[in-house]
């Protein structure tokens, strides 16, 4: 297998900087337009031949050096008895509002409440043949609350930041139930075929230093603690998190996802220890010809290269308007950059 992604999280040697993409299947591929057409999202994400089918399209695509689970960070809603809806982003019918919402949620197995995922996850590794690890992904329990109690995507998920302030023994009763399922999750994940997990904390960014421990760092790393013993490489992405980087190498995670706001050099040496780090060319760049961002790409490069471990990726995920061309151009601007 081609499996410098898991060598450069491991912090071994490799002979060159590997690459993915957050949200590399997607609406940027006409492949996965054509797939769209035909079925939902949710569709989509409930038909392992479906989702199969789309985690490839990237690899077949743009030959990068890793696969990611097509699905979402609200699929595991259904453990809760919550019924999400993507137009395009998530919508809930019934968001959770109060103590009484809160308290009545149960916990179903994901294996009997998600059991597509897995499946996907054992259809992808077949597929794949080996060529390329394949990364199974959750939303941490902090972002996914932010959408439950806010019902839909928002600039200020001021519903979930009132909970942590005026009922913050409730939010912590939320919390420790999406810990719970999100562990179940991504145990299931790895015992399906997943070879690394990504939690994904994109909206960790709007919590101070204070609230971020308390409510997002925390159970982010519970998750992670308990998924060590399952061997895989661990990496934990918080968006917008400039002023948080001295906490996360708390997180228990062995990879620091970057966004474009912060310099690789500079997150490590916030950081602190010894890690991997992932990141961190903004999306938006792919806006600009090819040739007029080598530079960019190569000053990235080369700061990884300072570091124990670097996976290329962008700081957030690939935008959808995002030129196929100019996605493959950047594969091979990290492959050229990036030989050792
Ligand atoms: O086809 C469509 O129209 C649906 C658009 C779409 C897609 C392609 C959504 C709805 N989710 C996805 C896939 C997805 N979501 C992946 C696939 C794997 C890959 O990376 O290729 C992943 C990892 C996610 C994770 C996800 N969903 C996150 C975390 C990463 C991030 O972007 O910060 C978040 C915040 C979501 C919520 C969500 N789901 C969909 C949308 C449009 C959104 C954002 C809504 C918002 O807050 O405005």
């Amino acid at each position: 297998m081609r499996d410098l992604f898991l060598r450069a999280c491991r912090r071994e040697p490799v002979e060159r900087t590997p690459i993915w993409m957050m949200r590399q299947a997607g609406r940027s591929l006409p492949e996965y337009r054509e797939v769209r057409k035909e079925v939902d999202f949710v569709t989509l994400c409930r038909t392992p031949e479906l989702a199969c089918k789309v985690t490839l399209q990237p690899i077949d695509r743009l030959d990068v050096d890793a696969a990611i689970l097509f699905s979402d960070i609200l699929v595991p809603a259904d453990c809760l008895g919550l019924e999400v809806d993507f137009r395009p982003g998530p919508v809930l019918a019934n968001p959770l509002r109060t103590a009484a919402d809160i308290d009545a949620l149960t916990i179903r197995d994901p294996q009997e409440s998600v059991p597509f995922v897995f499946e996907t996850v054992r259809l992808v590794r077949k597929e794949l043949e080996g060529r390329v690890p394949l990364i199974g992904f959750a939303g941490a329990p902090f972002t996914v609350a932010a959408y439950l109690v806010e019902g839909k995507g928002s600039k200020s998920f001021s519903h979930p930041l009132r909970l942590l302030w005026g009922e913050p023994q409730l939010a912590h009763r939320l919390f420790e139930r999406l810990t719970e399922v999100t562990i179940a999750y991504l145990r299931g994940q790895v015992e399906a075929g997943a070879q690394a997990i990504q939690l994904f904390d994109s909206w960790a960014g709007l919590l101070d230093r204070k609230l971020f421990r308390e409510f997002a760092l925390r159970y982010a790393r519970r998750v992670l603690d308990a998924l060590r013993p399952a061997g895989v490489p661990m990496i934990y992405f918080a968006l917008n998190a400039g002023h948080l980087m001295e906490e996360l190498g708390e997180s228990g995670a062995d990879v620091i996802g970057v966004d474009w706001r912060t310099e690789l050099s500079r997150a490590a040496a916030l950081v602190g220890g010894e890690f991997a780090y992932q990141g961190n060319l903004d999306p938006c760049a792919l806006m600009a010809k090819p040739a007029d961002i080598d530079d960019r790409v190569a000053a990235i490069v080369d700061a990884g290269k300072q570091l124990p471990g670097h996976i290329f990726n962008l700081g957030h995920g690939v935008l959808p308007d995002t030129p196929v061309e100019h996605l493959q151009a950047l594969v091979a601007a990290v492959r050229k950059h990036g030989a050792r």
